[in-house]
């Protein structure tokens, strides 16, 4: 039996890395990445035989935990059926119909396999419906590697301390406005100097991706309000917040619409599926109705689409799953608290739902610059010291930790004596 050691060195003379994503690499963790085997609820096992509590759940998707049975059981009906068809199904309707009744700004939807390719499709189609050019996005969110939102993107770009990704042409890059986020002077000033070029206006509602880090007060309203006097689109890249944070996501916690929403992850149920969709009337601008092209070979395939409607179905016919996972956050949330502060260590932690980052800092983190005033060194020894207590933390200061339905008090409970260890260690 390979240890997680040799299976990473195996797998960098074939594969760019030894991953297929750059934050699974632990680099900034400074760490050997861990190789799972399986996974099962609220557990997962590595190729040494070690389990985990899992706080990753593989970025967000597993809402239900890992392999829930209703999901499995749609998985497997579907591909007994044929994989895939390259033509509609009507399995592909029943999801749409699922996303349109949560999801209070989306009337029609377009299906895709990635959140990036989503992201992607969303610009476009903002950028073919309003004629214009440029995008305003905020320094820390992150949208997927989209050429021209992959400028000071959070998340692995931002981990791996590289916020600009090489590649990226200036002429790409020039067409994107980066700002601070929770500010709404620099929004103002950006529109009062952009405003009639700016096609549209993307955040994630609730950013997830410099850690997680809520929008102020009136913040998201003023955001909203600025973007429509100038004639732009409001995009809600609710990727992670979709069916997240609530039912039909943080635009229904919050009560606001957005011009477009993308969605991925939890709408997938852990298979590669993703979508993005909005007002109807926007929409009807994509081919092959309209003169903007967006299309996937594996858009909407069956076996996805069976994982997504499962998932969305079990969240639907139990809301109380959402009332679930906030007890199970808020008494992690307060666990973590109390720990550090009876270890004399200053942390600050933010959550929303059952999705939640633990800054090693005093804070407040509202923006990107006071998430990066974390003490990223402490960050990485309190994560080697969980892992080493088998509780499997994202590899990054800059992520969020997701809790799933299938996570218990036990579970809670003994990630919280384990962090007080951890915390007395550092
Ligand atoms: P994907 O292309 O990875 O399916 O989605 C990109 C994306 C878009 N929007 C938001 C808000 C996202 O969080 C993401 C992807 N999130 C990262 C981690 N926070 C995925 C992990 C990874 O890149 O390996």
């Amino acid at each position: 039996m390979a240890t997680n050691r040799e299976a990473f060195d195996e797998a960098r003379g074939l594969i760019a890395g030894g991953v297929n994503s750059p934050v699974r690499a632990f680099k900034a963790v400074g760490d050997t990445p861990v190789f799972f085997a399986s996974g099962y609820g609220s557990k997962v096992t590595d190729i040494e035989g070690r389990e985990y509590v899992d706080y990753v759940g593989s970025w967000g998707p597993l809402i239900l935990g890992h392999a829930p049975e209703p999901v499995i059981n749609a998985i497997a009906r579907a591909a007994k059926a044929g994989t895939t068809f390259g033509a509609p199904t009507v399995s592909e309707t029943a999801l749409a119909r699922l996303i349109v009744d949560a999801v209070p700004g989306i009337e029609r939807v377009r299906l895709t396999s990635s959140g990036t390719e989503a992201s992607m499709g969303a610009l476009r189609l903002a950028r073919g419906f309003t004629g214009r050019n440029l995008v305003v996005k905020f320094a820390g969110c992150y949208h997927g590697h989209v050429d021209s939102l992959l400028v000071n993107a959070g998340s692995g770009a931002l981990t791996l301390g590289n916020p600009d990704s090489a590649g990226v042409s200036h002429e790409v890059a020039s067409e994107t406005i980066v700002l601070p986020f929770n500010d709404v002077g620099a929004m103002e000033h950006a529109f009062q100097k952009f405003g009639d070029r700016i096609a549209a206006t993307i955040l994630e509602p609730i950013a997830g991706n410099m850690g997680v880090v809520m929008p102020v007060r009136g913040y998201l309203e003023s955001v909203a309000a600025i973007t429509s006097e100038a004639g732009a689109l409001f995009i809600m890249d609710e990727v992670m917040t979709g069916f997240r944070v609530a039912w039909g996501g943080a635009q229904r916690l919050l009560d606001l619409q957005p011009d477009l929403t993308v969605l991925g992850k939890i709408v997938g149920g852990g298979m590669p599926l993703a979508a993005f969709g909005g007002r109807a009337d926007i929409m009807a601008k994509l081919a092959p109705d309209g003169p903007v092209y967006q299309a996937g070979t594996l858009s909407g395939n069956p076996v996805a689409v069976a994982a997504g409607i499962a998932t969305l179905t079990q969240l639907r016919n139990n809301p109380a799953i959402y009332r679930r996972l906030e007890v199970m956050a808020a008494r992690l949330e307060h666990g973590l608290r109390s720990a550090a502060g009876r270890c004399e260590v200053p942390v600050y932690i933010a959550r929303c739902g059952s999705m939640l980052t633990l800054f090693f800092q005093e804070g407040p983190v509202r923006n990107l610059e006071d998430a990066k005033r974390s003490d990223t060194r402490r960050f990485a020894l309190f994560h080697k010291q969980m892992l080493e207590q088998c509780h499997y933390l994202p590899p990054s200061q800059f992520e969020a930790w997701f809790i799933s339905n299938a996570h218990t008090f036990k579970d809670i409970d003994s990630t919280v004596d384990a962090a007080e260890r951890a915390f007395a260690g550092l």
